[in-house]
């Protein structure tokens, strides 16, 4: 630290998004951005600000580390997005920056895999109220009443057995998967604890290799009023399970999430016009259950004078911690016409502002972002988008190897969301990530670094 830095600020960071969002790539592209800072390339704070004494730090005992190295690696030398996240995982660093005179800065960021957000609305909630929960979602939209009939039939049976009980409810969680519903909890059965993921099967099949909870002896479903009344002995099973579950799978999450000083909700915008209108209305209310559990804002009893207070005077350690800082990003922007990237921005805004408008003490902000630029744009033809870039999968859905660039056709954005849309409706096809070898030369960005200026504050 400088003769001048007398203190440490640190700025913890939670990226949160349904799986596929882009939490990863964000991630690695911020990362090799601060680390090879350019200041005309990646202007963090202001123009000329510069970054030095970049040094990588071990992550917080219980976390496993965040893998930038083979992220980077991945994406550079295989030509490959990285994989899936599979564990939560922290990465930790510390820099100085020449606009901060007094202070540098320790920055943590989590990822997390996307499937996880699916339980938050498990924490502060009995098992009785979480079943409730999830049980009005259900009888409240076709889709998931469509997904759950195995289920639903199940319950309203009679002295049903607990392990035809379970089955029903693995069967309708596999219903769910394939008709790509992301509210599936207990999220273990997409993502079980050792990382596995789900395999694309038959709903029989994925209903007789996967879990409804942390294992086979310890599974539980939501249970309905009349059955936790005509069956306290199961109910007593099923909530200590639940306790067990939300102690290992949910709580660390969460808790950690709740720690940071700034929180990034990705909400990507072309995977939900792709997806139709219910795919919209599941990410809006899986946010908002996680909104409502985190709970951002200025903390109730400390507010905001004691906030101002610590920083200043306690040691970064002991700082407390709280959100003070949300923002809303909608990622991939470079799979968009620059003809309709703003109306990306409005989308976006529409669909959740109402979450943090409401909120007391809550900085708030929107984003377009492209983490890693991977298509150039052509001018529009008779109001038609054409983006150039190299496809990653062929019109049958199917991957294919890397080939040379082509010019692909992109959907436009309409002004607001449509009232009812199909999948299908609008598209936006995939393309392999295009990332200087270099390894000191990050990716080409879009708005990364006003993300990276809001947030490291
Ligand atoms: N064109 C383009 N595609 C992107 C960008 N960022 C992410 N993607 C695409 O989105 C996919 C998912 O990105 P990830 O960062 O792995 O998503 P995630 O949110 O970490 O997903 P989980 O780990 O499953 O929770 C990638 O494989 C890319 O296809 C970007 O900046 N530009
Ligand atoms: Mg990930």
């Amino acid at each position: 630290m400088g003769i001048l830095r007398v203190k440490t600020t640190e700025c913890r960071v939670g990226v949160v998004g349904l799986y596929n969002a882009g939490k990863t790539v964000l991630l690695t592209s911020l990362i090799n951005h601060l680390q090879d800072h350019d200041s005309d390339r990646f202007p963090l704070g202001g123009p000329g600000t510069r970054l030095r004494k970049f040094t990588v730090l071990p992550p917080d005992p219980g976390w496993e580390p965040f893998n930038y190295t083979g992220c980077r690696d991945a994406l550079v030398h295989g030509g490959r997005w990285p994989a899936k996240t599979r564990d939560r995982a922290q990465y930790v660093c510390r820099f100085e920056r020449s606009d901060w005179t007094f202070s540098d800065c320790l920055l943590k960021v989590y990822d997390l895999p996307g499937e996880r957000i699916a339980d938050a609305a498990m924490l502060g909630r009995s098992f009785a109220a979480w079943s409730e929960h999830l049980l009005t979602v259900i009888a409240n939209d076709t889709a998931y009443r469509t997904a759950c009939a195995p289920f639903l039939a199940a319950v309203a049976e009679p002295g049903v057995k607990e392990g035809d009980l379970l089955r029903a409810y693995r069967l309708s969680l596999a219903n769910l998967i394939l008709s790509f519903k992301p509210l599936v909890s207990p999220s273990t059965f997409l993502l079980d604890v050792n990382g596995q993921p789900a395999k694309p099967d038959t709903p029989e099949a994925l209903a007789d290799s996967r879990f409804t909870g942390l294992a086979e002896g310890s599974q539980f479903c939501p249970l309905p009023a009349a059955v936790r009344a005509a069956r306290p002995e199961l109910e007593v099973v099923f909530e200590g399970r639940f306790a067990e579950y939300v102690d290992r799978v949910v709580r660390p999450a969460v808790d950690a999430l709740k720690s940071c000083t700034s929180l990034v909700v990705l909400i990507d915008v072309t995977m939900l016009l792709a997806g139709g209108v219910g795919m919209y209305d599941d990410n809006r209310l899986i946010l908002r259950d996680l909104l409502d559990v985190l709970n951002p804002g200025e903390h109730p009893v400390f507010g905001p004078i004691a906030r101002g207070l610590s920083k200043v005077f306690l040691p970064h350690q002991l700082r407390p911690g709280w959100i003070t800082r949300l923002a809303f990003v909608a990622p991939k922007l470079d799979l968009v016409h620059p003809a309709d990237r703003d109306r990306m921005l409005g989308l976006m805004r529409r669909m959740v502002a109402r979450y943090a408008d409401n909120r007391d003490g809550l900085t708030f902000d929107f984003f377009n972002l492209a983490s890693v630029v991977s298509t150039k744009p052509l001018p529009a033809e008779d109001g038609k988008r054409f983006l150039v870039g190299v496809p990653l999968r062929g019109a049958d859905g199917k991957k294919l190897p890397p080939g040379p660039e082509q010019r692909f056709g992109v959907s436009g954005l309409p002004d607001d969301w449509p009232n009812d849309w199909a999948a299908g409706a609008f598209s936006f096809p995939e393309v392999y990530p295009r990332m200087p070898v270099r390894k000191d030369y990050p990716p080409e960005q879009v708005n990364l670094d006003r993300l990276a200026t809001f947030v490291i504050d």
